[in-house]
């Protein structure tokens, strides 16, 4: 096999969906005012894109179904992960390496990581937690040579043949390994690493792949990275996902470019996101020392990367990990601001890899017990590493969000690899990769307060309060501060302490904010008696921001004293307008500064 040319990897299409949405939103809106019976007031202003884009994913490698679930409950939704892509839950061969889990035998949803019940009651948890699901699906190929047996969950199978599923005539002809990646053909048709490779040309196939994956959307899931796409045309991949009951759902293609081989990611972005491979080579490369993070300045498409909006990304991955590819957990510093400069940077949809130690053994399974059952995951036990539950990556993913799709703005470097940059009016970031402190007055543009440093500590949105250091931004968006060897300074937006910055005077205004859990796709937005709130139409009213989720906030500056009556109302991903029941809320405008309203939604 070639390490580094095979295993593609993807997820795309998200975005491009969360783009059509930001356009048509205000329509949607105002069509559906009509529908709900809500009184339809001026016409809508232009609409901003909607709050709660995220992009972020975790990717929790081998861990059980229950412990994705409890994960995505205490720490993923929290957190604002996106997604949550879990290792692929078909039935496989037995045997305690991880990598059984990509050698399907059957399409019973029973494997090492859990039951039926219990991948649906995971889907069902984590999406109550704001979290979607990513599975990881298998498509291209079922087990290796040479036999058979009995499956994970009691399939009996052979090479070749899975009773029910799959027979002789169902595989490509070529049947032996592929040896060239230059020869499109044999990289397509024949077996990678001797795994019995289907004919994903014959409809019966695409048939049976696409009710597989209908059957995982049925139980909640909305994303698919396809493995091995690279090993099957692109007509193939596309005809599979025309046929998926939901063409809304997140697809990214694993498709690893190689120099010098005819397949590329190019010919699958049509179908979804493909994964930039290319990135975490690039990033491995400059963060131990092949190339200045000053460079980094414009990284993306411009160093022959994918389009940003087609590109799935990742500092490491399952594989990368053990080929040593990219960087991995081991690699220290260097490792997490990989990862903190990659949660800062608007380039891709970027996927965290969390992992489990593997002490240099390439087919060491996840942590299982004597009987080879594995065990649920606890974060920092048994060698389960964790990665995104880190604190500098965790509270990255809230900046990303807090960025949302501001452009990157005030860069700054030292010409070394000293780096700093902001996300417009919204989050700023610091990143030293030298070996000496890094003390400095830095231009931002970010508005005036006092912000949480959320490298050094955690923001708690409730209390309002910061366990790690502060920094003050003053008036004209100068701050300074003293960034450690190897460390990071991050603040945004969404991580602001209150009352510490006295609001100017007349500056009258009410910060909405309500408690709400959301489905992915889904926004909160505020509605009310006056021209500011939208006059009741859902769509004039005010869009809400996720940046400190469940709590969805946005301030309004209205005139001092005005009394307001006010609801919430829910927006799902078709424009679909939900309104909170029982009735109007109330709250006075204050003389000046800002009135800060903690409600929860009322379903
Ligand atoms: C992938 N992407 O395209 C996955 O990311 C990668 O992890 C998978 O390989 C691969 N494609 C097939 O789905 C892993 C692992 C291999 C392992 C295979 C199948 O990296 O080492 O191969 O899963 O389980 C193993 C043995 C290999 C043997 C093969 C078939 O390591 O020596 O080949 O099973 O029995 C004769
Ligand atoms: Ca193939």
């Amino acid at each position: 096999m070639e390490p580094s040319t095979r295993r593609p990897h993807t997820r795309s299409r998200h975005r491009s969906i969360l783009r059509s949405l930001a356009g048509t939103l205000a329509g949607v809106l105002a069509a559906t005012a009509l529908v709900t019976g809500a009184a339809v007031g001026a016409a809508p202003p232009a609409s901003a894109a909607p709050p709660g884009e995220r992009d972020v994913t975790a990717v929790l490698f081998q861990w059980t179904w229950t412990s994705v679930a409890r994960e995505c409950t205490s720490t993923l939704g929290p957190a604002g992960y996106a997604y949550v892509q879990v290792s692929p839950p078909q039935e496989h061969v037995r045997g305690s390496q991880w990598w059984t889990s990509y050698q399907p035998v059957s399409y019973r949803i029973e494997s090492k990581l859990g039951n039926r019940a219990q991948f649906a009651a995971m889907v069902s948890t984590c999406r109550s937690a704001g979290v979607e699901v990513i599975a990881d699906t298998v498509i291209n190929h079922m087990s290796g040579a040479p036999g058979g047996g009995t499956g994970y969950a009691g399939s009996p199978f052979q090479y070749y043949s899975y009773p029910g599923i799959y027979s002789d005539a169902d595989f490509n002809g070529c049947r032996r390994d592929i040896a060239d990646y230059r020869n499109r053909w044999e990289v397509q048709n024949c077996n990678l690493v001797g795994l019995a490779d289907l004919a994903t040309g014959s409809q019966y196939v695409r048939g049976r792949i696409a009710t597989y994956m209908n059957d995982l959307i049925a139980l909640g899931v909305r994303g698919f990275r396809i493995d091995a796409a690279k090993h099957m045309p692109a007509a193939d991949v596309a005809d599979i996902v025309s046929r998926l009951s939901d063409p809304s759902v997140y697809i990214v293609q694993e498709v690893i470019g190689a120099a010098g081989e005819p397949i590329t990611p190019a010919e699958y972005t049509g179908i979804g996101d493909v994964h930039e491979f290319n990135y975490g080579r690039q990033l491995k490369r400059v963060f131990t020392g092949g190339d200045r993070l000053a460079n980094l300045r414009t990284f993306g498409a411009t160093w022959g990367l994918l389009p940003s909006d087609r590109a799935g990304v990742f500092v490491d991955n399952h594989d990368t990990e053990r080929n040593f590819e990219t960087l991995t957990e081991a690699d220290g510093a260097a490792y997490t601001l990989a990862n903190v400069f990659m949660l800062a940077w608007p380039y891709g949809a970027p996927a965290v890899h969390s992992g489990y130690a593997t002490n240099g053994d390439y087919n060491k399974g996840a942590p299982q017990s004597s009987s080879g059952a594995v065990l649920d995951a606890t974060c920092y036990t048994n060698g389960w590493r964790c990665q995104h539950d880190w604190r500098e990556i965790r509270n990255m993913v809230g900046f990303r969000n807090a960025a949302g799709t501001a452009a990157t703005s005030q860069w700054w470097d030292n010409g070394s690899n000293q780096i700093a940059f902001g996300r417009g009016d919204q989050a700023y970031l610091a990143l030293n990769g030298e070996g000496t402190a890094l003390s400095r007055t830095f231009t931002t543009s970010l508005p005036a307060g006092v912000y949480c440093d959320v490298m050094s500590g955690d923001y708690d949105p409730t209390a309002r309060s910061c366990s790690g250091s502060t920094v003050t931004v003053a008036a004209n968006g100068t701050f300074s501060a003293n960034v450690a060897a190897r460390s990071a300074l991050a603040i945004h937006a969404g991580a602001m302490l209150d009352g510490t910055t006295p609001p100017p005077p007349g500056d009258a205004r009410i910060s909405f904010g309500v408690e709400a859990t959301t489905q992915w796709g889904r926004s909160i937005r505020v509605v009310g008696s006056t021209a500011a709130l939208g006059t009741w139409s859902p769509a004039a009213g005010v869009a809400l921001s996720s940046a400190t989720y469940p709590v969805w906030r946005a301030e309004v500056a209205m005139p001092p004293g005005t009394r307001v009556e006010y609801k919430y109302v829910r927006v799902d991903g078709n424009g679909g307008v939900t309104w909170e029941s029982g009735a109007n809320r109330v709250a006075t405008v204050p003389a000046s500064g800002v009135l800060t309203l903690s409600d929860t939604w009322r379903s």
